[in-house]
């Protein structure tokens, strides 16, 4: 046991962010989880506020756990703390110790109050955990292990607590004092400093603490619960922000009636504030009645947020809203069960915006994300199940595993169930377990015995890792039709050998001939193989399968292209009707770029792709947003997905080669298209949004196709855009053309929107996503503009996030790319940890990549590595892909 130093006798701070850090930071193992030996009922917290001293004195009620193991010493987590003074029961505490950064009290009793003194100091807290400064003002994240850099704390979420909270601090500075809870108790005290006394009724974990303190204002407006209480919501952001709050408040308010009314949740409180800082390390934190906000997730009005903007802050705000139930007043047990909250959210997240946007385009745009972000996390060295069985840095665990498989590991039960059965279950996990902290086996028993399924095997999808692949074969014989289904979950790391899981499919089989099928059946594949007969055909029909998405899995078939183009025009699932297409499409795109097709399959794949754009372009039966999604086509990390090793440059050329084809095969149809949607005026309705959404993806085909008339047609659009999602999708364009228009729109947008930080983002981000031959060269010189910095994670995002998934730029032969990613994680590794280790991934899959650039990769990650001081975070990613 490593017993640090004692408390410096001046009462100096060691800041975190000097702390050195260990080198092969410890594994930490679910299966090792034991209740924590105290309970922590109550918390007093006073904090004297500076941006660059604030003092916190603690004060903890603690009793001994009579459901642990006994224990005579408490551990209190710290991390960069200095403990100024302990005491116990009000006398001074002699003989506490340090191990690590955890502050060690010794307690003989059943019952105790500790009272800890510490200070810190915000402005130099660039980590953005704990209490941190940003634009003049403090807020806090505390998720994960945030709290213990606030204050010394058992910070583990089965540890619940009613808290107390005082703030005292110069009125000028902050006028404005928020804290969880309600206000209780307000006072000036002297030399222009004031006070504010918070409580929060309902016990939580310390990861949902939340302060705020700053110059602000809020755009406010009543809510009437179901019950009858009166609630009142305020986002609060600096003045000159106000006029770009209505729509996040407006999203609050739908987000509260829509959890009453689909999930029967009512909201707890007086008051919900939601407060938008711009420097945070990601979208948003659902802290108990104060959450703190990514401004990009807050601010939009139609000059500075595009379409997809406005349902991005309505999709986060009802994300955090329905945390309050499920994360909050149902909380986790311990970090593996992190998906117990997160999948669960981001599947009621996910049927809200159904309900507010669409059902099909928002189905379509989560599998999207799923595919192009969460298989190949699946497929690559950073795999785990949706429940990790261990970790060295909980922060690397917030990945699309858990938070979209998840949901869709919760959806394929509600599948199963049907909606109204699982509700039930829900109603039942609710009631259950308020005010408890629970496990992800909790959560699948409530579903169990509220919506009468039975989920033993169900369970592996909570423990097994790896994407299952479902290979499908229809047969014909006589009268009857067989479908045989096969199922391989591959080996992931750690998990060489895997069981067969039960996979529900939503399938339709069509007849060829009238082109309707005789209703949609639900499958439950639960064997590596089995085979199902449907009679009464007198012709081999057509399968749709997998309707809606209704599994997470790869479905791996071989179907004529005429199966594909039938399904994709007759279809009456539109989710079917894109992914025929999108077979359509991977199928010719993975053949072409394996080298595998000669001239005559090469231009046969062309013609069934043409034909099929081609129907999608003309049908008049189809909304523009639908229209939109059947035209995209799949992103390159899907197609790479496709091949054990992939070659990103051969998948680049081939995807921009049938981009170039289709616009000069199709030129007439998509500039009618073009024409028609440019003239629909600025609405907020759908048809009005899907002609701006089939606007700029039309001029992505024809800047493919016809550079020169795609970039006058561009700079038309942009410079009579009334609204950013016609500017930023024509900029967009433009970006990647070699054309007079690229320089002046691109200079144009920068001095339109100067001091806009969002906004200039999106002027970063589309340079480093384009197009143009010479974007390494712009990614470098953006990166010294002095408008980027590595404090601002939006700015770093905006630049290297971008670039990452620019494919013919970051895949570079001359391995450029990867070397200045590694700088990039290197440098800012010291700044921000887990804004630094977010970008490991990219380098992490060389394994699936060509020999040549994979050597690259992985030189990089081995020089990352040998920098030798790196932090719990980037180590943790950096090894496990070389792992
Ligand atoms: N629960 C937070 C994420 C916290 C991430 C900590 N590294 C936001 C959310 O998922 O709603
Ligand atoms: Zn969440």
């Amino acid at each position: 046991m490593d017993i640090a130093t004692p408390p410096q006798p001046d009462g100096t701070t060691i800041l975190a962010d000097a702390a050195p850090t260990p080198h092969e930071p410890p594994v930490i193992r679910r299966e090792d989880y034991r209740p924590f030996g105290w309970l922590v009922p109550e918390v007093s917290l006073r904090f004297d506020l500076g941006l660059d001293r604030t003092r916190v004195h603690a004060a903890l009620t603690v009793q001994r756990n009579a459901r642990a193991d006994h224990s005579d010493t408490i551990r209190l987590n710290g991390d960069g703390l200095a403990a100024r003074s302990v005491t116990v029961d009000g006398a001074p505490c002699t003989g506490w110790s340090m191990d690590g950064g955890d502050l060690m009290v010794p307690l003989h009793g059943d019952s105790h109050l500790i009272e800890v003194e510490t200070e810190i100091d915000p402005s130099a807290n660039t980590q953005l955990m704990g209490l941190y400064a940003s634009s003049g003002m403090l807020c806090t994240q505390c998720e994960a292990e945030g709290f213990r850099r606030i204050t010394f704390f058992p910070d583990r979420p089965d540890v619940l607590s009613v808290y107390t909270v005082r703030m005292q601090g110069p009125k000028a500075q902050f006028p404005v004092l928020l804290c969880n809870g309600n206000e209780v108790a307000t006072g000036e005290g002297e030399d222009g400093s004031h006070w504010a006394e918070w409580h929060d009724p309902w016990p939580k974990p310390s990861y949902l603490f939340a302060l705020v303190a700053g110059d602000l204002v809020a755009n406010s407006q009543g809510f009437t619960t179901m019950g009858g209480r009166e609630v009142t919501l305020n986002i609060w952001v600096r003045v000159e922000d106000l006029p770009r709050t209505d729509h996040a408040l407006e999203s609050l308010a739908r987000s509260m009636r829509w959890d009453e009314e689909v999930f029967g949740r009512e909201y707890d409180l007086d008051l919900y504030n939601v407060v938008a800082v711009s420097d945070f390390n990601m979208g948003a934190m659902e802290n108990k009645g104060l959450n703190v906000f990514n401004t990009k997730y807050v601010l939009a009005d139609r000059e500075t947020a595009n379409d997809a903007d406005y349902d991005a802050i309505e999709g986060v705000i009802a994300h955090e809203y329905f945390h309050n139930w499920s994360g909050n007043r149902v909380t986790c047990r311990d970090w593996f069960q992190l998906s117990l909250k997160e999948g669960f959210t981001v599947l009621r997240d996910q049927l809200f915006s159904q309900d507010m946007q669409g059902e099909a385009v928002k189905r379509i745009e989560d599998v999207r994300v799923l595919r192009q972000v969460q298989f190949p996390e699946d497929s690559g060295p950073l795999a785990h199940p949706i429940r990790p069985d261990s970790f060295r840095e909980i922060s690397n665990f917030y990945t699309a595993t858990v938070y979209n498989k998840g949901a869709e590991v919760i959806r394929m039960m509600r599948t199963m169930s049907g909606p109204e059965a699982f509700r039930r279950g829900t109603d039942l996990y609710f009631s259950r377990h308020d005010g408890e902290a629970a496990t992800c086996e909790d959560f699948v028993r409530a579903i169990e015995e509220g919506a009468g399924l039975d989920l033993a095997q169900f369970r592996l999808w909570y423990s097994q890792a790896g994407t299952p692949k479902v290979e499908v074969a229809l047969t014909h014989e006589g009268e009857t039709a067989t479908l045989h289904l096969k199922q391989t979950v591959p080996p992931t790391p750690g998990q060489p050998d895997k069981k067969p899981m039960p996979i529900p499919l939503r399938l339709a089989l069509f007849d060829r001939a009238s082109g309707a099928h005789r209703g949609e059946e639900l499958l439950v594949l639960d064997r590596a193989e089995a085979s199902y007969h449907f009679a009464g055909f007198a012709a081999l029909p057509v399968l749709s399968i997998n309707r809606g998405f209704s599994a997470p899995v790869a479905i791996e078939r071989h179907v004529p292209a005429e199966d594909l183009l039938f399904l994709a025009a007759h279809d009456d699932d539109p989710f079917a009707r894109y992914e025929a297409m999108q077979e359509l499409l991977v199928g010719h795109l993975t053949a072409a770029s394996g080298g595998g097709l000669d001239a005559a399959e090469r231009a046969a794949g062309q013609e069934a792709v043409r034909s099929a754009f081609a129907a999608v372009l003309t049908d008049k039966a189809l909304d523009d947003s639908m229209r939109g999604e059947l035209i995209t086509l799949p992103g390159h990390g899907y197609l790479a997905e496709q091949q054990l090793v992939a070659d990103p440059a051969l998948i680049h050329a081939e995807r921009e080669a049938l981009k170039t084809w289709l616009g000069r095969e199709l030129e007439a149809d998509l500039l009618a298209i073009h024409h028609r949607a440019a003239a629909v005026p600025f609405a907020l309705d759908r048809a009005a949004k899907g002609a701006r959404k089939i606007r700029t993806q039309t001029l992505v085909y024809l800047a493919a196709g016809n550079p020169a008339l795609a970039s006058e047609l561009a700079a038309a659009q942009y410079h009579n855009a009334t609204n950013m999602t016609d500017r930023q999708g024509a900029l967009m364009v433009l970006a990647g053309l070699e054309t007079a228009a690229r320089t002046a729109c691109l200079l144009d947008f920068y001095n339109r929107f100067r001091g806009n930080d969002l906004v200039i983002d999106k002027w970063f981000s589309l340079q480093a996503l384009s197009l143009h031959p010479q974007v390494l060269e712009h990614v470098k010189a953006l990166a010294r503009h002095l408008d980027f910095t590595l404090r601002n994670p939006n700015r770093v995002r905006s630049l290297y996030m971008a670039f990452a998934a620019n494919a013919h730029a970051f895949h570079a032969a001359s391995g450029e790319g990867y070397r200045m990613l590694a700088d990039l994680i290197i440098e800012l590794d010291a700044i921000n940890a887990q804004t630094a280790a977010r970008m490991v991934p990219s380098l992490g899959r060389w394994r699936r990549t060509e020999p040549g650039r994979a050597a690259l990769m992985k030189g990089e990650l081995e020089r990352i590595m040998a920098t030798g001081s790196l932090s719990r975070d980037t180590f943790e990613q950096v090894s496990r892909s070389l792992g």
